[in-house]
């Protein structure tokens, strides 16, 4: 096939079989919103995630051909995941790590779609396939692709779809034809999203400052959560949506596509029993996230969220696995314990905090014990 419409829409197509509800094509030039992505990180507001950041990242995010130099087209895919409506109680995962990991998952769909495309025009394409995994503004190109706009909690929004999709792209030697960029903006006077964040992270329209937000406390920020912000961060214990979840634009049309297998709720993720889970051993929580994205936390990184998470219940039932984790041996689990003891309080909690306090030998989780035993 040398036909670039033909080819293009067989792509395409072979991605929609493949499970990718949007596809769209861009050219390989520079994004039209670097200087807002640059300006976002001199405020500060990628926190502590530094790769994003080095001169390297900012290079290479400046012009899709320093990363592919022959670089033709960019093929951009967006593939649903659940639309987590509901907001009960109890431990809360976000709906886009309910089952497997989507960077193996997506991965190996763009690897089957390039040996398509290579059968397709008989000849080796050069490549590079990125989700979430490479120095480039993934919003910006799939917008650019024709794929939606960037809504004001700044998640790339489908007129038909809503946000609850993952983004992919991949960059080819091979020219496709592309498709016209989003031009309209559909948030039109609706705050949902801002009246809702729970920190404040959503400063202004199409602004977040990740310092704040739910999402990267729970799976990217190390060591100790901010005090001022535990008690907003309610039962999640990995990621938030609750940005999404307002949006009128998910309540209407997310969840309306077809899910594919490997993104589908597991119990175990949509069920979770804060109580079991800070007694999770290092076994436990391997097994239990072997293929899913909350093995990114890590063990410690985990059972210190779901501390946090069962001093947001309150519930003095919660004294006995809070105190054991008073033992853990990750600091961040024993400080962020000993913070929810304080947040359920009473004379069986502060006795047990006295109590290691005696032992506990780390300054900063000394620190947290002294301040528990305040509250
Ligand atoms: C760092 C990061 C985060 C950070 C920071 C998020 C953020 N909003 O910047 C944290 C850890 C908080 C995070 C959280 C989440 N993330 Co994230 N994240 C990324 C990552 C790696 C980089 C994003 C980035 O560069 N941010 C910096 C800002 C400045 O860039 P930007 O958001 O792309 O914004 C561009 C446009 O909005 C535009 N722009 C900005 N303002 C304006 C204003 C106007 C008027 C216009 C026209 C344009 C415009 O300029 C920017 C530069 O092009 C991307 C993957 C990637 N490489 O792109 C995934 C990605 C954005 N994340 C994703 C997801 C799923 C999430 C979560 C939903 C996960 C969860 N449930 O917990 C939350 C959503 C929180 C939210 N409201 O954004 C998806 C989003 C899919 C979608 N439909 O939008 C991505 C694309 C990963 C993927 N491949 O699927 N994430
Ligand atoms: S993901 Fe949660 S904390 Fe982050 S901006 Fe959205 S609502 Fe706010
Ligand atoms: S909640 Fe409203 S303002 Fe926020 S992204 Fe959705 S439509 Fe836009």
């Amino acid at each position: 096939m040398t036909d670039t419409k033909q080819i293009t829409e067989a792509l395409k197509e072979e991605a929609r079989r493949a499970g990718f509800s949007l596809a769209g094509v861009t050219l390989p030039d520079p994004p039209d919103h670097l200087d807002f992505y640059q300006d976002w990180i001199a405020a500060g507001y990628h926190a502590d995630m530094g790769w994003m950041a080095t001169e390297r990242a900012l290079d290479r995010r400046s012009d899709p051909k320093r990363i592919l130099p022959e670089c033709q087209s960019i093929l951009v895919l967006g593939m649903p995941y659940p639309f987590s409506a509901e907001r009960r109680g109890g431990g809360k995962i976000s709906s886009y790590a309910w089952n497997k990991d989507y960077h193996d998952v997506l991965n190996q769909k763009m690897k089957e779609l390039v040996r398509f495309l290579e059968d397709q025009v008989g000849r080796p394409v050069s490549n590079r396939w990125y989700t979430d995994t490479g120095p480039i503004l993934e919003r910006e190109l799939a917008r650019r692709a024709g794929l939606g706009w960037f809504g004001k909690n700044t998640t790339l929004i489908n007129p038909h779809q809503g946000s609850f999709f993952f983004l992919a792209e991949l960059f080819l030697d091979i020219a496709l034809e592309p498709d016209p960029p989003f031009q309209n903006q559909h948030c039109g006077s609706c705050t949902r999203c801002l009246d809702a964040c729970p920190t404040g992270s959503l400063k202004a329209p199409y602004l977040l400052d990740a310092n704040l937000c739910i999402s990267y406390l729970t799976i990217e920020k190390k060591g100790n959560i901010p005090k001022e912000l535990r008690p907003k961060m309610d039962q999640w214990v990995f990621g938030c949506d609750i940005c999404q979840q307002v949006c009128p634009w998910n309540q209407r049309f997310a969840g309306k596509e077809e899910i594919i297998d490997a993104f589908q709720p597991r119990p175990e993720s949509t069920r979770i029993d804060l109580q079991e889970e800070i007694t999770l051993s290092e076994e436990d929580f391997r097994e239990k996230f072997r293929n899913s994205p909350v093995k990114r936390t890590k063990r410690g990184g985990y059972l210190r969220n779901v501390a946090v998470a069962l001093g947001n219940q309150g519930l003095k039932r919660s004294l006995k696995s809070l105190t054991a984790a008073l033992q853990d041996r990750d600091a961040a689990v024993r400080g962020h314990a000993a913070w929810a003891l304080g947040e359920i309080g009473g004379e069986l909690a502060r006795e047990k905090l006295q109590e290691a306090l005696g032992e506990e030998e780390d300054q900063r989780v000394r620190r947290e014990i002294k301040s528990a035993l305040h509250t």
